[in-house]
């Protein structure tokens, strides 16, 4: 059996999950953008690779929503990237009338589809495609807290110099300034971060992983990051159609847990089948707690703000 993953919005981060959910076998992609052309080009530049890397999977692309018909799983990624001096709240506007109409257009098509959300401002445009699709929370939910905890890692990783397979993390919260990095939870082969590095160090590592995605911009100055939130939605893929109830932090709908209602927000979830099968709660300090709510509070206030 193959499945099926469309992926709207053939820029940099869709076309390259794409690449990467196809070099994997993991299902045949279909890529759907505005920009027609853009999205055929890079899918048969994409299969011309195939011969020589030997993957069986078909990628098609173009600007038609038919071809998704019955996907398994829909990656968001249309929408306009975060440009230099421009936070990615700037973006609320422009992207929850792209992002209401590429929901309202995939769903009709697939039904039974799982959404995973990319286009920032992350949390309130899952909150736009949950409106718009009517999904319960199990099959509409986020990417960010997979990226960001990667980015931690990773500077955890090179601080202590040692392997990344060894350093787990977790950040919680909004995708933004204020989100809630948790280095009582970031541990090195088991041992807990707080017994490796002063607690100098690991403020400058929640600091730089807080900023992480204005590092990359301040370098690329047009656009934002993919490599690492494509291999961010990579993971969340694979853990559904594989089936791997793998706990990973997704932007998800809060109802109750954390003492948080109604708002989609970081937290950590178990993926599998299902979609999002599971919240997972962690014990938080009353400073980790509290940092949680003013996170959630900019989600609140972000919104508030999108029209009715
Ligand atoms: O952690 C995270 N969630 C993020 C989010 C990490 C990285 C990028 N993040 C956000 O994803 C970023 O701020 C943007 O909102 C999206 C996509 O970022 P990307 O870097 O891929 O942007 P591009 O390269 O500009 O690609 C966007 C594509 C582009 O090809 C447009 O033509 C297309 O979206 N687009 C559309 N496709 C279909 N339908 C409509 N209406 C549409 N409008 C634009």
């Amino acid at each position: 059996m193959r499945y099926k993953v469309t992926v709207v919005g053939a820029g940099n981060v869709g076309a390259t999950t794409a690449q990467r959910i196809a070099e994997a076998e993991l299902a045949d992609v279909v890529m759907v953008d505005v920009a027609a052309d853009l999205a055929t080009g890079k899918a048969l530049d994409m299969m011309e690779a195939a011969p020589i890397l030997g993957f069986n999977a078909k990628i098609s692309g173009g600007g038609d929503y038919g071809a998704t018909e019955g996907s398994d799983i829909t990656v968001v990624t249309a929408g306009l990237p975060r440009k230099k001096d421009m936070s990615r709240d700037d973006l609320l506007a422009i992207n929850q009338e792209i992002v209401g109409e590429v929901v309202r257009q995939v769903v009709q098509r697939s039904p039974g589809t799982i959404l995973i959300l990319v286009t920032n401002p992350l949390d309130a445009m899952c909150e736009v495609a949950r409106r718009v699709s009517g999904f319960p929370r199990e099959r509409v939910f986020g990417m960010a807290g997979v990226l960001d905890a990667a980015r931690m890692r990773y500077f955890i990783a090179s601080e202590l110099n040692v392997s990344v397979e060894d350093v787990d993390a977790f950040v919680l919260g909004g995708h933004g300034d204020t989100m809630v990095p948790l280095p009582r939870y970031a541990t090195v082969n088991g041992i807990p971060l707080p017994q490796l590095l002063s607690a100098d160090r690991i403020e400058a590592i929640n600091e730089r992983t807080r900023k992480g995605g204005a590092e990359i911009v301040n370098y690329y100055k047009q656009g934002s990051a993919y490599y690492a939130p494509s291999a961010a939605v990579y993971d969340m893929v694979a853990a559904i159609l594989h089936d791997k109830k793998k706990i990973l932090p997704c932007a998800v709908l809060l109802q109750g847990e954390y003492g948080l209602n109604d708002l989609f927000v970081g937290v950590p979830a178990r993926l599998g089948a299902g979609g999002m099968e599971q919240v997972i709660e962690l014990e938080l300090t009353a400073e980790e707690q509290a940092e949680l709510h003013k996170s959630a509070e900019a989600v609140r206030e972000l919104v508030e703000a999108l029209p009715k």
